[in-house]
């Protein structure tokens, strides 16, 4: 597989957090979105030294930091003698490479942090694969950038060309790795459909539990079925689909998967890597958006979802489950403001009497 982007606690890098609001950052408040900033840094276990908070007016397209902003950075990393920075917003390779070169430092954006937790969740070989598909084309991306050093033509035999050069070899070797692991891919995926069209064929109510990492998908499988899915509080906790017979009252009511879940500004190739596993979307008959309330930026959450719902074609009936109601921060979500998410249930995943009101709404809920 690739090599880890970060190192191991014992020997790890001296490390700079930066994180970023930008003109583009939509999170309610700020604060919420550094805070999940953090927590991806957290659940992929990096330590770091230090945290600087950086607000920008306009982004430069060849150092994203405008000039003054580069200056403080400079200096910060020249005096502290760091030697990674982890940013939290997305660069470009360009921005990525120019950084690197000005800073001195090795420089992980938001798509690389993203990308290792998935790498590090993945257990199922389409899982897997789905992930290595995403890096090598996150890999592609940089090579695709560099300069004239990878440029330059080498002569040694075995090549495709005479011309060709070291970019283009590992450009080429790239896209090999790509198509390969997309045929296997497509393998997978026609049992996945095979499964599917058989359950449309026997008339079997399909649920999928849908919504933002961490808010609570995992726990409501788990407590609706036998499921026994990972839960905790780390974000992409789950990566693998797992797809459950439901039972309410003893009687079969049809079955239920839960998925990878969403998050803000997630990086587009994992969102083509993971189309294979997220097509159980499109046969469901309902899906259960589950939205943590304890979260004060939850409604922009919401927008989120249904932004990648839309961009995956997804259209299909909606339960709202706003879910933690335990927890004080509820507050966040008073009742006017939920009443916009229509139709919804209000539950407590954590207890079997929290999440009474998801099954009696699934008791009752029919094929359109
Ligand atoms: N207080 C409280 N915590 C909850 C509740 N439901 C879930 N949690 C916690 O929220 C965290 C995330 O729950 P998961 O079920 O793993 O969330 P998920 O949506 O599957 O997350 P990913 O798989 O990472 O996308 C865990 O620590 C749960 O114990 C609830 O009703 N109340
Ligand atoms: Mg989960």
């Amino acid at each position: 597989m690739t090599k880890p982007l970060f190192y191991d606690t014992q020997e790890h890098p001296k490390t700079l957090l930066i994180a970023i609001d930008a003109p583009y950052t939509k999170a309610a408040n700020i604060q919420t979105y550094f805070d999940e900033f953090l927590h991806l840094v957290a659940s992929n276990e990096i330590p770091y030294e230090k945290i600087i908070y950086v607000k920008l007016r306009s982004i430069d397209k060849g150092h994203f930091f405008t000039k003054g902003k580069l200056e403080e950075i400079q200096a910060l990393c020249e005096s502290e003698k760091f030697q990674e920075i982890i940013i939290s917003d997305q660069l470009t390779p360009l921005q990525e490479r120019n950084l690197s070169e000005l800073l001195l430092c090795k420089i992980f954006d938001r798509t690389q942090l993203i990308l290792e937790i998935f790498e590090k969740s993945a257990h199922s070989a389409e899982g897997k694969m789905q992930v290595a598909i995403a890096l090598f084309k996150h890999q592609k991306s940089r090579v695709a950038g560099k300069g004239v050093h990878m440029s330059q033509q080498s002569g040694r035999i075995g090549n495709k060309g005479p011309g060709e050069t070291a970019k283009e070899r590992e450009l080429r070797h790239l896209e090999e790795q790509v198509n390969r692991l997309q045929r296997q891919l497509k393998d997978i995926q026609k049992n996945r459909d095979v499964r599917s069209k058989q359950r449309i064929v026997n008339n079997v109510f399909q649920i999928c539990l849908i919504g933002y990492t961490n808010s609570g998908k995992s726990t409501i499988i788990n407590q609706l079925t036998k499921a026994d899915v990972l839960a905790e509080d780390r974000l992409f906790a789950t990566l693998d689909t797992t797809t459950r017979e439901l039972f309410i009252d003893g009687k079969k009511k049809g079955v239920i998967s839960d998925t990878v879940g969403f998050i803000q500004q997630l990086p587009h190739l994992l969102i083509d890597a993971f189309k294979s596993t997220l097509s159980e979307l499109k046969h469901a008959d309902l899906l259960l958006h589950v939205v943590d309330m304890a979260d004060p930026d939850w409604e922009n959450h919401i927008h989120v979802v249904h932004d990648i719902l839309k961009e995956l074609e997804v259209d299909k009936p909606m339960l709202y489950v706003f879910n933690k109601v335990d927890m004080p921060e509820e507050l966040h979500a008073p009742k006017e403001m939920r009443e916009k998410y229509q139709p919804n249930v209000v539950i407590e995943a954590k207890t079997k009497e929290g999440i009474q009101p998801l099954i009696d709404a699934l008791r009752d809920y029919h094929k359109e």
